[in-house]
Protein backbone atom coordinates (compact mmCIF):
# COMPACT_ATOMS: atom_id res chain seq x y z
CA UNK A 1 0.00 0.00 0.00
CA UNK A 2 1.25 3.41 -0.87
CA UNK A 3 1.73 6.21 1.84
CA UNK A 4 -1.04 8.35 -0.20
CA UNK A 5 -3.22 4.81 0.18
CA UNK A 6 -2.36 4.35 4.37
CA UNK A 7 -3.09 8.31 4.54
CA UNK A 8 -6.55 7.00 2.64
CA UNK A 9 -7.32 4.67 4.81
CA UNK A 10 -6.59 6.44 8.38
CA UNK A 11 -9.35 8.84 7.45
CA UNK A 12 -11.45 6.57 6.81
CA UNK A 13 -11.23 4.74 10.11
CA UNK A 14 -11.25 7.85 12.12
CA UNK A 15 -14.58 9.04 10.11
CA UNK A 16 -16.03 5.28 11.07
CA UNK A 17 -14.50 5.00 14.57
CA UNK A 18 -16.62 8.65 15.13
CA UNK A 19 -19.79 7.22 13.48
CA UNK A 20 -19.61 9.12 10.25
CA UNK A 21 -22.41 8.27 8.10
CA UNK A 22 -20.03 9.59 4.65
CA UNK A 23 -17.22 7.48 6.04
CA UNK A 24 -19.18 4.51 6.53
CA UNK A 25 -21.49 4.85 3.12
CA UNK A 26 -18.05 5.25 1.34
CA UNK A 27 -16.18 2.14 2.79
CA UNK A 28 -19.33 -0.12 1.77
CA UNK A 29 -19.08 1.22 -1.61
CA UNK A 30 -15.61 0.73 -1.37
CA UNK A 31 -16.18 -2.82 -0.36
CA UNK A 32 -18.15 -3.26 -2.90
CA UNK A 33 -16.17 -2.07 -5.68
CA UNK A 34 -14.81 -4.16 -8.51
CA UNK A 35 -11.41 -2.54 -8.86
CA UNK A 36 -8.68 -3.70 -7.28
CA UNK A 37 -6.91 -0.57 -5.67
CA UNK A 38 -10.37 0.11 -4.30
CA UNK A 39 -10.33 -3.50 -2.52
CA UNK A 40 -7.00 -3.17 -1.58
CA UNK A 41 -8.05 0.42 0.52
CA UNK A 42 -11.65 -1.82 1.97
CA UNK A 43 -9.55 -4.70 2.85
CA UNK A 44 -7.28 -2.28 5.07
CA UNK A 45 -10.06 -0.63 6.41
CA UNK A 46 -12.02 -3.70 7.36
CA UNK A 47 -8.82 -5.44 8.68
CA UNK A 48 -9.10 -2.24 11.43
CA UNK A 49 -12.55 -2.58 11.86
CA UNK A 50 -12.61 -6.20 12.57
CA UNK A 51 -11.46 -5.92 16.38
CA UNK A 52 -13.95 -3.05 16.71
CA UNK A 53 -16.98 -5.36 15.49
CA UNK A 54 -18.95 -8.13 16.57
CA UNK A 55 -20.97 -6.50 19.22
CA UNK A 56 -24.30 -6.28 17.68
CA UNK A 57 -27.22 -8.72 16.91
CA UNK A 58 -27.34 -9.66 13.59
CA UNK A 59 -30.88 -10.24 13.02
CA UNK A 60 -31.92 -11.73 9.08
CA UNK A 61 -35.31 -11.56 8.38
CA UNK A 62 -36.71 -13.33 5.31
CA UNK A 63 -40.07 -14.47 3.48
CA UNK A 64 -42.00 -14.40 -0.18
CA UNK A 65 -42.04 -10.89 -2.02
CA UNK A 66 -45.03 -8.99 -0.80
CA UNK A 67 -44.71 -10.21 3.09
CA UNK A 68 -43.91 -7.59 4.73
CA UNK A 69 -40.19 -7.35 5.61
CA UNK A 70 -39.38 -3.88 5.02
CA UNK A 71 -42.54 -2.57 6.59
CA UNK A 72 -41.52 -4.72 9.70
CA UNK A 73 -38.17 -3.69 9.70
CA UNK A 74 -39.61 0.05 9.48
CA UNK A 75 -42.24 -0.73 12.25
CA UNK A 76 -39.54 -2.99 14.91
CA UNK A 77 -36.81 -0.39 13.60
CA UNK A 78 -39.01 2.48 15.22
CA UNK A 79 -39.51 1.16 17.97
CA UNK A 80 -36.10 0.10 18.87
CA UNK A 81 -34.59 3.75 18.25
CA UNK A 82 -37.26 5.66 19.75
CA UNK A 83 -37.92 3.36 22.50
CA UNK A 84 -35.06 1.30 23.19
CA UNK A 85 -32.49 3.82 22.03
CA UNK A 86 -31.12 1.52 19.77
CA UNK A 87 -28.41 2.00 16.70
CA UNK A 88 -29.68 0.44 13.78
CA UNK A 89 -28.31 -0.29 10.40
CA UNK A 90 -30.52 -2.13 7.73
CA UNK A 91 -28.82 -3.87 4.81
CA UNK A 92 -30.62 -6.26 2.26
CA UNK A 93 -29.36 -9.09 0.30
CA UNK A 94 -31.45 -9.48 -2.68
CA UNK A 95 -29.60 -10.89 -5.94
CA UNK A 96 -32.55 -10.22 -7.62
CA UNK A 97 -32.83 -6.45 -7.33
CA UNK A 98 -30.50 -5.76 -10.45
CA UNK A 99 -33.55 -7.37 -12.47
CA UNK A 100 -36.56 -6.24 -10.52
CA UNK A 101 -35.09 -2.97 -9.80
CA UNK A 102 -37.95 -1.30 -8.43
CA UNK A 103 -38.03 -3.40 -5.08
CA UNK A 104 -35.09 -1.10 -3.46
CA UNK A 105 -37.27 1.97 -5.01
CA UNK A 106 -40.33 0.29 -3.08
CA UNK A 107 -38.57 -0.07 0.09
CA UNK A 108 -37.56 2.95 0.50
CA UNK A 109 -40.35 4.48 0.27
CA UNK A 110 -41.67 1.75 2.73
CA UNK A 111 -38.82 2.38 5.30
CA UNK A 112 -39.27 6.61 4.84
CA UNK A 113 -40.08 7.62 8.60
CA UNK A 114 -36.79 4.71 9.63
CA UNK A 115 -34.64 6.66 6.78
CA UNK A 116 -34.95 10.07 8.83
CA UNK A 117 -34.43 8.96 12.69
CA UNK A 118 -30.85 10.11 13.31
CA UNK A 119 -29.66 6.68 14.68
CA UNK A 120 -30.46 4.63 11.63
CA UNK A 121 -28.84 3.96 8.43
CA UNK A 122 -30.41 2.10 5.65
CA UNK A 123 -27.93 1.03 2.72
CA UNK A 124 -29.62 -0.60 -0.28
CA UNK A 125 -28.61 -4.10 -1.71
CA UNK A 126 -25.47 -3.97 -4.01
CA UNK A 127 -27.53 -4.34 -7.04
CA UNK A 128 -24.68 -6.73 -8.78
CA UNK A 129 -22.64 -9.89 -8.75
CA UNK A 130 -23.42 -13.26 -7.79
CA UNK A 131 -24.67 -14.39 -4.44
CA UNK A 132 -20.92 -15.35 -3.29
CA UNK A 133 -20.46 -12.10 -3.88
CA UNK A 134 -23.51 -10.66 -2.40
CA UNK A 135 -22.90 -12.62 0.91
CA UNK A 136 -19.02 -10.95 1.03
CA UNK A 137 -20.16 -7.35 0.28
CA UNK A 138 -22.91 -7.94 3.52
CA UNK A 139 -20.77 -9.55 5.40
CA UNK A 140 -18.21 -6.48 5.02
CA UNK A 141 -21.35 -4.23 5.87
CA UNK A 142 -21.89 -6.05 9.09
CA UNK A 143 -18.12 -5.43 10.46
CA UNK A 144 -18.27 -1.53 8.95
CA UNK A 145 -21.55 -0.62 10.63
CA UNK A 146 -20.80 -2.30 13.89
CA UNK A 147 -17.31 -0.34 13.96
CA UNK A 148 -19.41 3.05 13.20
CA UNK A 149 -21.06 2.15 16.34
CA UNK A 150 -24.48 0.64 15.17
CA UNK A 151 -25.96 -2.25 17.78
CA UNK A 152 -28.53 -3.45 15.66
CA UNK A 153 -28.42 -5.32 12.21
CA UNK A 154 -31.35 -5.65 10.43
CA UNK A 155 -30.55 -7.78 7.23
CA UNK A 156 -33.88 -8.53 5.32
CA UNK A 157 -33.22 -10.45 2.76
CA UNK A 158 -36.05 -11.89 0.18
CA UNK A 159 -36.93 -15.24 0.08
CA UNK A 160 -36.31 -16.90 -3.26
CA UNK A 161 -33.98 -19.42 -3.45
CA UNK A 162 -30.30 -19.60 -1.70
CA UNK A 163 -30.34 -15.97 -0.64
CA UNK A 164 -31.97 -17.16 2.69
CA UNK A 165 -29.39 -19.69 3.35
CA UNK A 166 -26.86 -16.81 2.57
CA UNK A 167 -28.66 -14.91 5.48
CA UNK A 168 -28.78 -17.46 7.65
CA UNK A 169 -24.94 -18.23 7.59
CA UNK A 170 -24.00 -14.52 8.77
CA UNK A 171 -26.68 -13.33 11.31
CA UNK A 172 -27.65 -14.65 15.02
CA UNK A 173 -30.98 -14.75 14.83
CA UNK A 174 -33.30 -15.56 11.46
CA UNK A 175 -36.81 -15.02 11.33
CA UNK A 176 -39.42 -15.95 8.74
CA UNK A 177 -42.54 -13.82 7.92
CA UNK A 178 -45.03 -15.85 6.27
CA UNK A 179 -48.96 -14.65 5.28
CA UNK A 180 -52.21 -16.05 5.62
CA UNK A 181 -53.71 -17.80 2.78
CA UNK A 182 -50.80 -18.19 0.43
CA UNK A 183 -49.70 -21.55 1.15
CA UNK A 184 -46.95 -23.07 3.30
CA UNK A 185 -45.09 -24.67 0.40
CA UNK A 186 -43.92 -21.75 -1.34
CA UNK A 187 -43.44 -20.28 1.89
CA UNK A 188 -40.37 -22.08 3.12
CA UNK A 189 -41.69 -25.53 4.47
CA UNK A 190 -40.48 -27.31 1.64
CA UNK A 191 -37.02 -25.76 1.46
CA UNK A 192 -36.49 -26.32 4.91
CA UNK A 193 -36.14 -22.63 6.28
CA UNK A 194 -38.49 -23.15 8.81
CA UNK A 195 -36.71 -25.53 10.52
CA UNK A 196 -33.31 -23.35 10.47
CA UNK A 197 -35.88 -20.26 11.51
CA UNK A 198 -35.65 -18.83 15.09
CA UNK A 199 -39.06 -17.06 14.80
CA UNK A 200 -42.09 -17.22 12.84
CA UNK A 201 -43.77 -13.91 12.40
CA UNK A 202 -47.27 -14.30 11.00
CA UNK A 203 -47.23 -10.42 9.51
CA UNK A 204 -50.48 -8.33 8.45
CA UNK A 205 -52.77 -9.34 11.63
CA UNK A 206 -54.84 -6.30 11.48
CA UNK A 207 -58.48 -6.04 10.41
CA UNK A 208 -59.93 -8.66 9.71
CA UNK A 209 -56.82 -10.28 9.07
CA UNK A 210 -56.13 -10.69 12.80
CA UNK A 211 -58.25 -13.87 13.35
CA UNK A 212 -56.79 -16.08 10.51
CA UNK A 213 -53.33 -14.84 11.53
CA UNK A 214 -53.97 -16.05 15.27
CA UNK A 215 -55.22 -19.04 13.73
CA UNK A 216 -52.15 -19.47 11.67
CA UNK A 217 -49.83 -18.68 14.59
CA UNK A 218 -51.63 -21.86 17.18
CA UNK A 219 -51.29 -24.03 13.90
CA UNK A 220 -47.25 -22.98 13.11
CA UNK A 221 -47.11 -23.56 17.09
CA UNK A 222 -48.31 -26.80 16.81
CA UNK A 223 -46.35 -27.94 13.73
CA UNK A 224 -43.13 -26.46 15.64
CA UNK A 225 -43.19 -28.48 18.54
CA UNK A 226 -42.65 -31.90 16.83
CA UNK A 227 -39.56 -30.35 15.33
CA UNK A 228 -36.16 -31.92 16.93
CA UNK A 229 -35.06 -29.36 19.78
CA UNK A 230 -31.98 -27.51 18.25
CA UNK A 231 -28.48 -27.60 19.86
CA UNK A 232 -28.80 -23.80 21.16
CA UNK A 233 -31.68 -24.76 23.39
CA UNK A 234 -33.85 -22.17 22.03
CA UNK A 235 -37.54 -23.33 20.82
CA UNK A 236 -38.62 -21.32 18.24
CA UNK A 237 -41.35 -18.87 18.80
CA UNK A 238 -44.25 -18.44 16.56
CA UNK A 239 -45.61 -14.27 16.41
CA UNK A 240 -48.63 -13.03 14.69
CA UNK A 241 -48.13 -9.01 14.55
CA UNK A 242 -49.14 -5.61 12.19
CA UNK A 243 -46.57 -3.01 10.67
CA UNK A 244 -49.72 -1.09 10.60
CA UNK A 245 -51.22 -1.08 14.13
CA UNK A 246 -48.24 -1.95 16.02
CA UNK A 247 -49.88 -5.06 17.56
CA UNK A 248 -47.06 -7.46 18.37
CA UNK A 249 -44.32 -5.38 17.00
CA UNK A 250 -42.72 -5.23 20.45
CA UNK A 251 -42.92 -8.83 21.89
CA UNK A 252 -41.06 -10.08 18.52
CA UNK A 253 -38.38 -7.71 19.54
CA UNK A 254 -38.33 -9.40 23.31
CA UNK A 255 -38.31 -12.83 21.60
CA UNK A 256 -34.74 -11.86 20.04
CA UNK A 257 -33.97 -10.08 22.82
CA UNK A 258 -34.51 -13.49 25.41
CA UNK A 259 -32.57 -15.39 22.36
CA UNK A 260 -29.74 -13.15 23.03
CA UNK A 261 -29.67 -13.52 26.72
CA UNK A 262 -29.80 -17.76 26.61
CA UNK A 263 -27.61 -18.10 24.32
CA UNK A 264 -25.46 -15.97 24.99
CA UNK A 265 -25.70 -17.51 28.95
CA UNK A 266 -25.11 -21.37 27.35
CA UNK A 267 -22.35 -19.78 24.98
CA UNK A 268 -24.36 -20.93 21.67
CA UNK A 269 -24.30 -17.46 20.41
CA UNK A 270 -20.38 -17.15 20.11
CA UNK A 271 -20.26 -20.61 18.86
CA UNK A 272 -22.53 -19.99 15.86
CA UNK A 273 -20.21 -17.00 15.70
CA UNK A 274 -17.34 -18.85 15.29
CA UNK A 275 -18.93 -21.25 13.07
CA UNK A 276 -19.77 -18.69 10.42
CA UNK A 277 -15.94 -17.18 10.83
CA UNK A 278 -14.93 -21.11 9.39
CA UNK A 279 -17.93 -20.74 6.73
CA UNK A 280 -17.18 -17.51 6.00
CA UNK A 281 -13.48 -18.80 5.49
CA UNK A 282 -14.28 -21.42 3.07
CA UNK A 283 -16.42 -19.03 0.84
CA UNK A 284 -14.36 -16.58 0.83
CA UNK A 285 -11.52 -19.36 -0.58
CA UNK A 286 -14.02 -20.61 -3.01
CA UNK A 287 -14.56 -16.86 -4.41
CA UNK A 288 -10.87 -15.82 -4.31
CA UNK A 289 -10.34 -18.96 -6.59
CA UNK A 290 -13.23 -18.00 -8.55
CA UNK A 291 -12.25 -14.51 -9.39
CA UNK A 292 -8.75 -15.60 -9.81
CA UNK A 293 -9.30 -18.16 -12.48
CA UNK A 294 -11.88 -16.05 -14.40
CA UNK A 295 -9.44 -13.08 -14.01
CA UNK A 296 -6.46 -15.03 -15.35
CA UNK A 297 -5.76 -13.45 -19.00
CA UNK A 298 -5.21 -17.31 -20.60
CA UNK A 299 -8.27 -18.38 -19.17
CA UNK A 300 -9.52 -15.23 -20.54
CA UNK A 301 -8.24 -16.00 -23.96
CA UNK A 302 -9.43 -19.56 -24.11
CA UNK A 303 -12.90 -19.61 -22.20
CA UNK A 304 -14.72 -18.47 -25.31
CA UNK A 305 -13.01 -21.16 -27.69
CA UNK A 306 -13.37 -23.86 -25.21
CA UNK A 307 -17.63 -22.81 -25.11
CA UNK A 308 -17.68 -22.69 -28.62
CA UNK A 309 -16.42 -26.57 -28.93
CA UNK A 310 -18.97 -27.39 -25.70
CA UNK A 311 -22.07 -25.66 -27.70
CA UNK A 312 -21.32 -27.13 -30.93
CA UNK A 313 -20.66 -30.57 -29.40
CA UNK A 314 -16.83 -31.22 -30.46
CA UNK A 315 -15.84 -31.14 -26.75
CA UNK A 316 -17.76 -32.42 -23.88
CA UNK A 317 -18.33 -29.70 -20.75
CA UNK A 318 -16.54 -32.02 -18.49
CA UNK A 319 -13.37 -32.56 -20.87
CA UNK A 320 -13.80 -28.72 -21.57
CA UNK A 321 -13.56 -27.77 -17.70
CA UNK A 322 -10.80 -29.72 -17.17
CA UNK A 323 -8.63 -28.40 -19.84
CA UNK A 324 -9.28 -24.85 -18.78
CA UNK A 325 -8.58 -26.04 -15.36
CA UNK A 326 -5.22 -27.65 -16.49
CA UNK A 327 -4.56 -24.41 -18.47
CA UNK A 328 -4.58 -22.49 -15.60
CA UNK A 329 -2.52 -24.40 -13.10
CA UNK A 330 -0.31 -24.69 -15.70
CA UNK A 331 0.16 -21.13 -16.43
CA UNK A 332 0.48 -20.79 -12.51
CA UNK A 333 3.57 -23.20 -12.34
CA UNK A 334 1.70 -25.64 -9.94
CA UNK A 335 1.31 -29.09 -10.90
CA UNK A 336 -2.11 -30.03 -12.23
CA UNK A 337 -4.11 -31.87 -9.09
CA UNK A 338 -6.01 -34.19 -11.98
N1 LIG B 1 -52.49 -4.63 6.34
C1 LIG B 1 -51.18 -4.73 6.38
N2 LIG B 1 -50.45 -4.58 5.25
C2 LIG B 1 -49.12 -4.68 5.32
C3 LIG B 1 -48.45 -4.96 6.55
N3 LIG B 1 -47.13 -5.04 6.31
C4 LIG B 1 -46.95 -4.82 4.99
N4 LIG B 1 -48.15 -4.60 4.37
C5 LIG B 1 -48.35 -4.31 2.94
O1 LIG B 1 -47.86 -5.42 2.18
C6 LIG B 1 -47.18 -4.95 1.01
C7 LIG B 1 -45.78 -5.50 0.96
O2 LIG B 1 -45.04 -5.00 2.04
P1 LIG B 1 -43.44 -4.93 2.03
O3 LIG B 1 -43.04 -4.50 3.41
O4 LIG B 1 -42.93 -4.13 0.91
O5 LIG B 1 -43.06 -6.44 1.79
P2 LIG B 1 -41.64 -7.11 1.43
O6 LIG B 1 -41.63 -7.34 -0.04
O7 LIG B 1 -41.64 -8.40 2.17
O8 LIG B 1 -40.57 -6.19 1.89
C8 LIG B 1 -47.25 -3.44 1.05
O9 LIG B 1 -48.30 -3.01 0.25
C9 LIG B 1 -47.53 -3.13 2.51
O10 LIG B 1 -48.22 -1.93 2.67
C10 LIG B 1 -49.25 -5.11 7.75
O11 LIG B 1 -48.79 -5.36 8.84
N5 LIG B 1 -50.60 -4.98 7.58
MG1 LIG C 1 -38.88 -5.34 0.91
Amino acid sequence: MTPQGRTEAETYRRGIANGEIPALSRAITLAESTLPEHRELAREIITWCLPHSGKSVRVGITGIPGVGKSSLIESLGLYLARERGKKIAVLAIDPTSSETGGSVLGDKIRMQELSRHKNVYIRPSPSSGSLGGVAKKTSDAVILCEAAGFDTILIETVGVGQSEITCHSMVDFFMLLMITGAGDDIQGIKRGIIERADAVVITKADGENRKNAELMRQEMEEALRFQRPPESGWIPRVHACSSVTGYGISEVWQCVAEYEKLCGENGYFAEKRRRQAKYRLHETLAQNLEDSFYGNKFVKKTIGKVEKEVVEGRTDPYTGAANLLDLYLEKLRLPSQT
